[in-house]
């Protein structure tokens, strides 16, 4: 019989690549999705089945982590060999803003799953993994970070995290539970929410040099961030549940940037080479030249960042590099995807998406394509 998923989260980033890695592996894909008034499966629609289909292997289920009914009816029902519990309030500035909700999903949902496995009798069945995160070293104790460095968050979404990293780290001991963190470091994609920063700065420099926008706003450019690919990460996050015994493991290159240096490979790879002047809250990017046929809509001279301090978050979590020794010693895994390659495949698929909408806008259907980060 084929082997049984959970996943919370399977129409976020990470879900839908999972989803996809898992299904070729042969799984009988399950996932949780929460009812909202717009569609909001995008990422995985090329995926999804038909249920009614006599060898559709891959099954929605409405339900919430904030839910505990849900958690456990969708538990109960699939009986899943692996649950990975990718569901959250994912983004740390919008934790400021929603730290209970935030609290509810990310720490209290970790512990309905938890409860669920233990409550239907599952501990023996089922393995459990959890969605940890770099954002629990925030205020960094030490440089690289491991699994054995002290946390010290800085945000209600890592505070939240930290009440699942541990509760994960809790009921493994408490019961016998195989249940694993794994510690990742920022990874992203072309399926990357258009809210983080990577994202933001591909697709709004793509709509620039396109002639859709004028400027990029930002936060902390200076800030230092580890950032890999999601597709690697996801193959670690199934290794991780395959072991004789559960474990804890950070997941990151090992190779940190800045987020202007992020700014300036975008930008190359549209043809546009940036210089930035000023300093703090005047700093600006201003294009020094233009090659090739990417970029019409912008010419030398022309300020296409600015800083918004509103993108400045209350405490701030500087820099951030994770040291994979242990993955890549127990596990074999090694990230394939540098972080410039994924640069230069997010600024591919962002214009992609640009050029269309140019051309619309061409014919006359004009859209808003503003989005607050
Ligand atoms: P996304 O924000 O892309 O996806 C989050 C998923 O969680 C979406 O499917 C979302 O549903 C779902 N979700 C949100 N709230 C709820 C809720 N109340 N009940 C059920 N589901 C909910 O995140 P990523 O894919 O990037 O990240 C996956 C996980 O890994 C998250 O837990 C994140 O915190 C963690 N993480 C991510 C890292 C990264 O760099 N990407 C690094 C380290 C950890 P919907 O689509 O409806 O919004
Ligand atoms: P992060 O990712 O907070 O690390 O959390 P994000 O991409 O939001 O920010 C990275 C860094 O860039 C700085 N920054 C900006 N960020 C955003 N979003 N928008 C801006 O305009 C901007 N300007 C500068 C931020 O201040 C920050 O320093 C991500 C999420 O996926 C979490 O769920 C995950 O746990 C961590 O990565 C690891």
């Amino acid at each position: 019989m084929a082997r049984r998923a959970l996943i919370t989260g399977i129409t976020g980033q990470d879900g839908s690549y999972l989803a996809e890695f898992l299904m070729q592996k042969g799984y009988e894909v399950h996932g949780i999705k929460r009812r909202s008034s717009s569609l909001n499966t995008q990422r995985i629609d090329h995926i999804y089945q038909d249920p009614h289909a006599s060898d559709a292997r891959m099954f929605l289920h409405y339900g919430d982590l904030s839910d505990t009914s849900s958690v456990m009816r969708i538990m109960s029902d699939v009986k899943p060999d692996e649950v990975y519990n990718l569901g959250a309030q994912s983004h740390v500035a919008v934790s400021f803003a929603t730290p209970e909700y935030t609290a509810n999903v990310d720490a209290v949902g970790t512990l309905r799953i938890l409860e669920a496995i233990r409550f239907l009798g599952l501990q023996d069945k089922t393995r459990f993994y959890q969605a940890s995160t770099s954002e629990l070293y925030g205020q960094v104790q030490e440089i690289p970070q491991r699994e054995t460095t002290p946390f010290y968050p800085r945000s209600p979404y890592a505070v939240a995290k930290m009440y699942a990293y541990w509760i994960t780290v809790n009921y493994r001991e408490a019961y016998g539970i195989y249940a694993c963190n794994g510690i990742l470091f920022n990874h992203e994609s072309p399926r990357r929410g258009e809210t983080f920063v990577t994202r933001k700065i591909t697709r709004g420099l793509a709509n620039i040099a396109q002639g859709l926008e004028d400027c990029l706003y930002m936060g902390n450019m200076d800030a230092l961030r580890d950032w890999g690919h999601a597709r690697d990460y996801v193959r670690m996050q199934w290794m991780m549940l395959q072991q004789d015994a559960p474990e804890d493991f950070v997941i990151a290159t090992g190779v940190q940037y800045s987020v202007r240096q992020f700014i300036q490979w975008s930008a190359a790879h549209l043809g546009i080479t940036l210089r930035f002047e000023g300093e703090g809250e005047a700093e600006v990017g201003v294009v020094d030249s233009v090659s090739g046929d990417d970029a019409p809509g912008v010419a030398p001279g022309q300020t296409v960042v600015r800083v918004d301090p509103r993108y400045f978050r209350p405490t701030e979590v500087e820099t951030l590099l994770g040291d994979p020794t242990k993955a890549r010693e127990m596990l074999g895994w090694i990230p394939e995807i540098t972080t410039q390659q994924m640069c230069e495949e997010m600024v591919a698929e962002d214009l992609k998406i640009a050029r269309r909408h140019a051309l619309l806008r061409t014919h006359g259907y004009d859209m808003p394509l503003y989005v607050e980060s």
